[in-house]
């Protein structure tokens, strides 16, 4: 599309009337045309599918280099070409001898490079400090215009390039990924309408209803100020402290506690806006929003001992999950959607709708599932992108707005102000933040400014193109831009809270009831592990006290386990259980519309002498079915199959890691391949130490011929085995054997086939994420 072109289907979709455009376009200063020139750029590259995603990529390519020296040569920051020795020697005198004398301080290369180093390092996010980022694309599917406007959320033909930063609230940036916390999930659209900013989380509420409570939240759940521990933890006095004496966040602190606090992957979490937000369509009507993620491959998590476990085995083990799906041909997907309340319908509820310690149930408000949010490409550079990216809740586009969330206000200026600390007044400049439409405007200067805004004047309007006075209300309303709705208030300042949002347990309640009897579990398990590193009697007493609140039972079964005080022990009436559920709160609704093991981690344990034609075959049929099959052996070399040389050209497999640097806490499955292996594995604790805790983190074990004996010496009397002469697959708790392969290999390795196969069970298995009857038949604390 030529650039010609390219203005008249701007003007076209803008609806700027012709007289209008035509002045404007007749004033348009020089670099106004430059900047539309951009946009045309930008726009054609939109249209051109192979780089659908990249708008965003395409427009901060100038500002790319190879950092590979190799090609290039080295220079200093103001291009002069480095000598060799620079990067080993300061300049120093060395006198006749060669001895060596004090160095120079007139080295300027020295001085520049010591000096870049020493300031390396920015500010981190005071919360949200540790994240991992992607690039990726928008995808409307349906038009939303009966409710709104935007662009974005109406036009169907548009793809819209996307970043997304996921994160740990409480830690530093350097603190492990697989802590217990809430997850956020931020998404910057970069729309040909501006930039729209998503910030949200994996969890859909919040601990305050207020802005004006956040730093007291933070200081209290960020290491406590005397000495710094814990990093990235809530389980301590302080965290519990706070939450318990502000009853708003008992609700929270249910999803928290839940396995929604320890992702198995971002890319298997939901995402949630939180605030309420609101939308304007054509006609000038408003509605309330809530925004909604909802992942491709379902909502799954780790089991708290392994993640426990993952922090110091792994620390980067969800930022590395991130780039090996993305790098594995798996991108992350997310079907996007929306809950919408009319203005009319605003008081109908028993809550508040503002309030974001609130879920607008399903039940009561469906999502339109209306677009897909993928995940496509790696950042290329960590700190220029994810770590400078800067998001705003205040970031919307013409057709979405704000309600009156006492959170989301706070929030519209406290990140705003926050990316001047962290990045300097012009980080809206920074190619991660820049929108990929055109901006001008008359804000200029600051410190770090790199823009050059050509022209005579810095002010608005201006004698070379002063429309505003002549402009009639008819022309100027004409115009796409941003405009407030015009909500009318009335009241009276003070610091009051309207009274719905004084209620603070009906919600956490019909969590609790809307659990499965697993997730109860890992949730009273959760309080436990949490209240037990309390050791203040008062902190960990009233937190039970809380508990019974939401149910008795929940309450019993904690404070029986943390020492705290048994419900029938409190003094005066507690609240009753209301026995609502809801089915649309356990995340073991959300699986995937056909079982797949996409992106799954499994582990091939093997030692010299294993079947090469099975482990051949096994890897080729998980791989095919996208899954992740790592082969790991007592050390990272060749591995020789039964009857083969050693040191033989052709022969061994190469083994991924070996059985101390990888553990079973970073797959999703193990398999024992035949072989005369077994006998030598057997004896061997780590191998056997590797089933028993992938059985006690309840992930599918699966063993072929001789290594079902690998399986009895671990395992027994937990769980059948299959004898070893059986053809029969048996599956016992997600440990499933076979002793011998029936009608050749291809078949019993046949994903597809299902049931029968050995594969197939294996491999189901996997796709249903954990076994979790093992745990609920108590045979986890057994191994
Ligand atoms: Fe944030 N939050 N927040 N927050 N938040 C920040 O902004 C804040 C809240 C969320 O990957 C900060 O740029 C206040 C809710 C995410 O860069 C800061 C309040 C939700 C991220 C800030 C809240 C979030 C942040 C720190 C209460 C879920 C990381 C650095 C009124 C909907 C974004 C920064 C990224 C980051 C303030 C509450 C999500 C200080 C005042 C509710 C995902 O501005």
């Amino acid at each position: 599309m030529s650039t010609g072109q390219r203005h008249n289907a701007l003007s076209s979709t803008t609806n700027i009337p012709r007289r209008l455009e035509k002045k404007k376009r007749n004033t348009m200063s020089a670099v106004m045309e430059k900047v539309h020139d951009k946009l045309s750029q930008a726009g054609d590259a939109i249209q051109d599918s192979s780089l659908l995603s990249n708008a965003k990529v395409a427009s901060i390519k100038a500002d790319m280099v190879d950092g590979h020296a190799k090609s290039q040569k080295m220079t200093t920051d103001f291009g002069v070409t480095l000598p060799e020795t620079a990067s080993n020697a300061w300049l120093r005198v060395v006198d006749g001898e060669g001895r060596q004398g004090p160095m120079l301080l007139e080295d300027s290369i020295g001085r520049e490079k010591i000096h870049r180093f020493d300031h390396e390092r920015i500010p981190e996010r005071v919360v949200h400090a540790r994240g991992a980022g992607a690039f990726g694309y928008f995808k409307l599917k349906e038009s939303a215009e009966d409710v709104t406007h935007a662009n974005v959320l109406t036009n169907t033909s548009l793809t819209t390039p996307v970043f997304v930063r996921f994160s740990t609230v409480l830690g530093s940036r350097g603190s492990a990924d697989t802590v217990r916390d809430v997850r956020g999930f931020a998404v910057k659209f970069y729309t040909q309408e501006g930039n729209w900013d998503i910030v949200g989380n994996d969890i859909p509420v919040f601990f305050i209803q207020d802005a004006i409570k956040f730093p007291d939240l933070i200081h209290a759940a960020k290491p406590e100020p005397d000495n710094e521990v814990p990093q990235g933890q809530s389980a301590h006095n302080n965290f519990w402290d706070f939450n318990i004496l502000h009853s708003e966040a008992t609700h929270m602190l249910m999803w928290a506690m839940s396995d929604r606090g320890i992702p198995r992957s971002y890319r298997m979490m939901q995402g949630f806006g939180v605030n309420t937000f609101t939308l304007t369509n054509a006609a000038g009507e408003r509605s309330f929003v809530k925004f909604h993620f909802k992942p491709e491959l379902g909502v799954h998590s780790l089991v708290w001992d392994e993640a426990l476990k993952i922090s110091g085995q792994d620390p980067d083990f969800h930022r590395k999950d991130l780039e090996e799906a993305i790098k594995n041909g798996a991108p992350a997907k997310w079907d996007f959607g929306i809950q919408v309340i009319s203005e009319s319908q605003q008081d109908a509820f028993e809550f508040d709708i503002l309030d974001a310690t609130k879920i607008w149930p399903e039940e009561l408000v469906p999502v339109r599932y209306i677009g897909e949010l993928v995940l496509d490409r790696c950042v290329d550079e960590y700190f220029s992108q994810t770590e400078q990216v800067a998001f705003c809740t205040s970031h919307v586009v013409p057709g979405i707005g704000f309600s009156d969330d006492p959170l989301l206000q706070g929030r519209n200026f406290s990140y705003f102000d926050t990316q001047i600390t962290r990045l300097g007044i012009n980080w809206q400049e920074l190619p991660i933040n820049r929108p990929v439409c055109p901006y001008l405007n008359m804000n200029r200067d600051g410190a770090m400014r790199h823009r050059i805004t050509k022209g005579k004047v810095n002010y608005w309007p201006n004698r070379f193109e002063g429309t505003a006075p002549v402009r009639t209300a008819e022309e100027a309303s004409a115009i796409p831009a941003y405009k407030e709705y015009p909500q009318q208030v009335v009241g009276i300042k003070q610091r009051l809270q309207a009274p719905k949002f004084k209620e603070h347990f009906n919600q956490a309640t019909l969590f609790w009831n809307s659990m499965t009897a697993i997730e109860k579990l890992h949730i009273i398990k959760a309080f436990s592990f949490e209240l037990s590193h309390c050791d203040d009697e008062a902190v960990f007493n009233n937190a039970c006290a809380r508990l019974a609140d939401i149910d008795v039972e929940l309450a019993k079964a904690v404070a029986e386990k943390v020492g705290g005080v048994m419900p029938d022990q409190l003094s005066g009436s507690r609240r009753q259980n209301h026995g609502k559920k809801s089915a649309f709160l356990s995340q073991m609704v959300f699986i995937p519309k056909e079982p797949t093991i996409k992106s799954r981690r499994v582990a091939i344990l093997i030692a010299d002498g294993y079947d090469k034609a099975f482990v051949t075959a096994a890897k080729a049929a998980l791989t095919a079915a996208g899954a992740v099959p790592l082969v790991i052996g007592p050390k990272r070399s060749y591995i020789y199959a039964e009857g083969e040389t050693r040191g033989t050209k052709g022969h061994g497999v190469w083994a991924d890691h070996h059985f101390e640097d990888q553990r079973s806490t970073l797959f999703d499955a193990v398999l024992l391949p035949p072989g005369s292996h077994a006998t030598s594995l057997t004896t061997n604790g780590r191998v056997i130490h590797w089933i028993k805790e992938s059985f006690g983190h309840l992930k599918p074990i699966g063993a072929v011929g001789s290594s079902v004996k690998l399986v009895k010496k671990a395992l027994l009397p937990l769980v059948e085995a299959a004898d070893e002469d059986s053809r029969e697959v048996v599956d016992s708790y997600g440990v499933v054997t076979v002793g011998g392969l029936d009608g050749g290999i291809t078949e019993a390795l046949n994903i597809v086939k299902g049931a029968k196969s050995f594969m197939g069970s294996f491999a189901y298995r996997i796709s249903m994420h954990r076994c979790w009857e093992r745990e609920l038949e108590g045979l986890v604390d057994q191994v």
